[in-house]
């Protein structure tokens, strides 16, 4: 595996590159044009300056979180021909570029969804959290308007203010899309991205959507090991991958997570690990990543991954806010640099027992 954290770029993140590059053992970033909007081609030009500004910094880019697929493709609607041609051509433009991963989601109008962006812990550090009885007794405009108002400034991803101003738009568009043929959406979609995937061997990793269950009313697919299994038999194809999230899947306590590492083997092109913390079935929150701040053995799915010969890109994904940063909520230095330091641990810990050499 390939240790990374995922960087915003100039201007958007508060971390810097530098700052990155002193993590022990991350070596690349996991980036993305985060000023593009879904749809929109991804020119040669515009990705070489990203490598450009990337690699002058001493890492490289490991992958792309993400890019980002438009409504009228999921929704299936006139314009999704049109929209497939983009995100092929950008597709292209990555592939020439040497960039081989592509992580994304097939989430209808919401991205993420957390109900407090900064719900303080015992140790005085604040975190995401998600109550259920909160979206319960919330209408999705004041859901984005909570979130909006909470984010330290920064914008968050999936939660872009100009997707907030269409939101009744978008619920309009998806009203006639339940989840069987959302899948038919996504099948349609990548039976046209396998043969560009095939040749620039672009690996695709789409994301769970989070929390793993429906929203709003809104229908959500990629939530469990029944509809992954189904959908990589929907398109057959090694580069038609996911992105294990930790964190996603494990919103649904019925999801056995080291269980559906393996029935994914040779099909998890990117890993997320973070660990959660119930405190309720109903009610969690985003805990530090150790084992024993959270409700997930994080050894048992560190595991699994080498079990399965995993040799992707992973990161830590959304920490703590501790140390008095202030950051994108999810997104700041310190916490994710322990968990990236924790993560390696762990790896090094199972390569040696198994008798194997560290690189
Ligand atoms: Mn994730």
């Amino acid at each position: 595996m390939e240790m990374t954290l995922r960087w915003y770029g100039t201007g958007y993140d508060s971390v810097t590159l530098e700052q990155i590059r002193q993590i022990p053992g991350v070596r690349g970033v996991i980036t993305t044009l985060y000023d593009t909007l879904p749809g929109e081609i991804w020119t040669p030009e515009r990705i070489a300056a990203m490598k450009d500004e990337v690699e002058a910094s001493g890492l490289r880019v490991s992958g792309i979180e993400s890019v980002n697929v438009h409504d009228a493709i999921k929704a299936g609607t006139a314009q999704r021909d049109e929209m497939i041609d983009h995100y092929i051509q950008t597709l292209e433009n990555l592939g020439k570029a040497d960039i081989h991963m592509v992580c994304y989601n097939f989430m209808p109008v919401f991205d993420w969804t957390r109900t407090e962006l900064a719900r303080k812990r015992p140790d005085g550090s604040t975190v995401l959290a998600y109550t259920q009885k909160a979206v319960d007794e919330l209408n999705p405009e004041k859901m984005f308007a909570s979130i909006g108002a909470d984010t330290n400034g920064f914008i968050l991803p999936g939660w872009e203010p100009e997707r907030m101003d269409r939101i009744k738009e978008l619920f309009e568009l998806y009203r006639s899309v339940d989840e069987q043929q959302l899948f038919e959406n996504l099948r349609i979609f990548l039976e046209a991205i396998m043969p560009v995937c095939d040749r620039y061997d672009i690996n695709m990793a789409i994301h769970p959507d989070d929390p793993a269950w429906s929203v709003f009313g809104l229908p959500r697919i990629i939530i469990n090991e029944r509809n992954l299994q189904r959908m990589m038999k929907m398109v057959d194809n090694p580069h038609n991958g996911v992105t294990f999230c930790s964190g996603s899947y494990g919103t649904n306590l019925e999801n056995d997570l080291p269980h559906m590492i393996r029935s994914l083997k040779g099909r998890i092109h990117f890993a997320h690990v973070r660990n959660l913390k119930f405190n309720t079935p109903d009610d969690f929150e985003e805990s530090a990543h150790l084992s024993s701040d959270g409700s997930f053995d994080m050894y048992e799915i560190m595991k699994a991954l080498f079990d399965i010969g995993f040799d992707g890109p992973i990161r830590p994904d959304h920490g703590r806010m501790i140390w008095g940063e202030k950051a994108m909520p999810g997104y700041g230095l310190y916490d994710r640099a322990l968990g990236a330091a924790y993560l390696n641990g762990l790896w090094e810990a199972i390569v040696k027992s198994e008798g194997r050499v560290c690189d």
